[in-house]
This record gives C-alpha cells, structure tokens and sequence, in this order.
C-alpha cells in the first residue's frame, strides 16, 4: 500500500508515534509518505519506502495568520496525485482532519478517491479541540473521517462525551518497538550522572501546565530528603523556566539536571530508577510506556488513559492528581528497597510488552484495508 501520514514533527507522542508507525509500515514493504512542516524528529531515516514532503507556507503581510491548512490540503492534494497514494492517515485532529477532508474533496473533484483514517491523540480532543472557536470544525471533520481511531479506551470516551459524534471509534493503543530498545547497553555511563549510591529519578515531557512540572519538582524534593538522589528532567517547553527557579528556591539546584530536547531518550532511561508522570491530563502517557520498556517503574496519577498503561502495584504506581505527598510515598517505597525496585522494573518491563508494535501495527493495516476495501 502506498500510506500517507501528516502529523506533528516536533517532540510531541502524537508525531512519535506516527513516526514509529510508518517506519514499522515501511519494513513491512509498504510505501509511505510524511507530509507535514518539518521532517519528524524521529524520522532519522529516509529510504525507498519512505519519503518526506515538507509542507511550506509562503508568508505574506496581509495575512495576520499564515494559513497552514490551506497549504497542507493543496500539498497533500499534489503529493496524493503524484504518488498515486491509497490511504492518507492524520494524526491529531487539529487541523490535520480538517485539512485532510478538503484533500479529499478536492481529489473527488478529479475522480481521485482517498480514504482518510484520522487518529486522535489526546489535547486534540481534550484541551483545544472542545474549545468552542474550534469544535464545530473539529467535530465536523471527525465525523467526516472513513475510519476514527484514538489511543486509549479513555480518550474515545471522552471523545464520545465532548462531541457529537456520529462515527464508530476504534481504540488502537499507542505501541513501542521492543527490538529497537538498547535493553543490552553494557554501559550507560550511568556514572557521568551520578554517584553509585544515587537513586535517578526522570521526568520526559514537553514541559505544558497539564504536565504539572511543579508536582515533579515537589516529589522529588521529598524523595531526596530520604535518600541520596538525581533528578533528570528531559525536554522543553514554558515551564521549564520557572522550574528551574523552583529548584533554586528549594535548595536542589545540584541535584537537577535540566536536558532539553533530546534523541537519546533510551539512554536517558537505561540509567533511570523511576519515572514521574503526574499530569493533569494524559489520554494515554507514551512517555511511561517507553519508560516501562526502558524497566523503568512510573509513578504517575491516574487520569485519562494512564490506568490504561501503568499497573498500579505491579509497574508503579498511581495517585490523585495534584496528591504530591501519596505519589511522594509510593516513590520513596519503590527507590528504598534494592529487592522491591528490580521488581518493579521487571514488572514495569512486561506491562510494557503488552504493547509491542507487533501487536498493534496489524490492527492499523486491517483498517487501511477496510477503508480501500469501501472506496
Ligand atoms: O502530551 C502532550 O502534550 C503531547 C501530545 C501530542 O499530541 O503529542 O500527547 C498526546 O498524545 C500522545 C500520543 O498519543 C499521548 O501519549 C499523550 O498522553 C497525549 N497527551 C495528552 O493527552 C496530554
């Protein structure tokens, strides 16, 4: 089959797994096409199989706003023709639904028939999507999808609930590959972070308010006031700053590694004890999945789709949002005991199995399937 997937470039879950998704698609012997404004961070490779087309928004002064959509339809109407492609799947609704509906339409003008697959990731739905300047669009497009699938049992919920919506969901979790984790790194140079006797703690995120930063600021103040520690703090975004401060304020500055973006997320992980994930809202946390597969145990709270990825008791823990001193607790509980954190990170690791691409990627085919199989 010829696929193409629009998504999100940057750091995000939602353009990871898109990314990962056509990679996997490609060694299947697929022929897959990312469309979008830069080529994904993740998309290392480019090869017969895969191909990038950036999509460019000439600027003009009249316009206050550079009208993306309108540039992304026109490229994705001239990349589907070109290329003959038989299904365009977009990842996040927002305005990937919507941008890839008038392709379509705009294909069907010229007798060209492509069925969309439109998957909805998380704060498409949850943060901006149900805002009222954008819902009428954002439903509209779903409902105009061939096939609507979100990444959680949670998420399609709250799609269900958020919005009229007259299409079938199909759930189809978010996945890791397995094979391609570094699990056998001899040496993580574990040392070049801390000492021996140092729990790691790790926080990955784009650094947003729904990640509640300041929680993991506060967890990890108390986790090492009971034991010597590390925080390592991954990724970027507007809280950063103000995390930092915090850090300062509370007397932790040298305990606190602050990265910024980074690609060796593995690496990162293969020296890490636990991971903390207390967000606000999470519709699925693929960043506690690539923890798990890392056997890295997530103390997390309980929102959205994260009941859905981290066992509570088995490869971590969950909490109420915002109950720092519980999610405190559960971590000074896992990192206290040598015996008790190899089994967490044990646990953590065949919880994360259950999501193995090789699981997931079939479902996503079927669909592809399914949607020529009615054009
Ligand atoms: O978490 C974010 O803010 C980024 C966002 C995205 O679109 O990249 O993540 C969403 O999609 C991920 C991949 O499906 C999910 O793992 C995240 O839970 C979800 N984020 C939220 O729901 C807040």
């Amino acid at each position: 089959m010829k696929i193409a997937i629009v998504c999100y470039p940057t750091f995000g879950g939602s353009g990871v797994v898109a990314t990962e998704l056509g990679i996997a698609l490609a060694k299947l012997n697929h022929e897959v096409h990312f469309i979008t404004y830069k080529q994904p961070v993740r998309l290392n490779l480019l090869n017969s199989n895969i191909h990038f087309h950036e999509v460019t928004v000439p600027t003009y002064p009249l316009f206050h706003y550079q009208p993306y959509e309108l540039a992304l339809s026109s490229k994705l109407v001239d990349t589907i023709k070109k290329y003959k492609i038989d299904v365009l799947h977009v990842h996040y609704a927002i305005p990937h639904a919507y941008a890839g509906y008038m392709a379509k339409k705009m294909l069907e003008e010229e007798g060209i028939y492509v069925p969309m697959v439109t998957t909805l990731h998380g704060t498409d739905i949850t943060l901006v999507g149900n805002h009222p300047f954008y819902k009428p669009a954002v439903t509209f497009s779903i409902n105009k999808s061939d096939i609507v699938t979100s990444v959680s049992r949670s998420l399609k919920a709250d799609t269900l609930r958020l919005f009229d919506i007259s299409k079938d969901i199909q759930v189809v979790p978010n996945f890791i590959d397995a094979s391609q984790r570094k699990t056998s790194f001899t040496d993580c140079q574990r040392d070049l972070m801390a000492d021996p006797e140092e729990r790691i703690v790790t926080h990955i995120s784009n650094f947003r308010a729904v990640k509640r930063i300041t929680d993991v600021v506060d967890i990890f103040y108390n986790i090492q006031k009971k034991m010597p520690a590390k925080l390592l703090m991954v990724g970027e975004g507007p809280e950063c700053k103000p995390a930092e401060e915090k850090c300062k304020e509370l007397g932790i500055k040298d305990k606190v590694i602050f990265f910024g973006n980074s690609n060796e997320i593995d690496k990162i992980l293969c020296f890490s004890d636990l991971f903390l994930l207390p967000s606000e809202r999470e519709s699925f946390g693929l960043a506690a999945l690539e923890a798990m597969i890392n056997k890295v145990p997530v103390i997390s709270t309980n929102t959205g789709g994260i009941p859905e990825v981290n066992n509570d008791g088995v490869s971590g823990y969950m909490s109420n949002v915002g109950d720092v001193d519980n999610m405190s607790e559960n971590a000074i509980k896992i990192l206290e005991n040598e015996d008790r954190l190899e089994g967490f990170k044990e646990n953590a690791y065949k919880e994360a199995m259950k999501f193995d691409i090789g699981r997931i990627i079939p479902l996503y085919i079927k669909m592809y399937e399914s949607a020529l199989a009615a054009v």
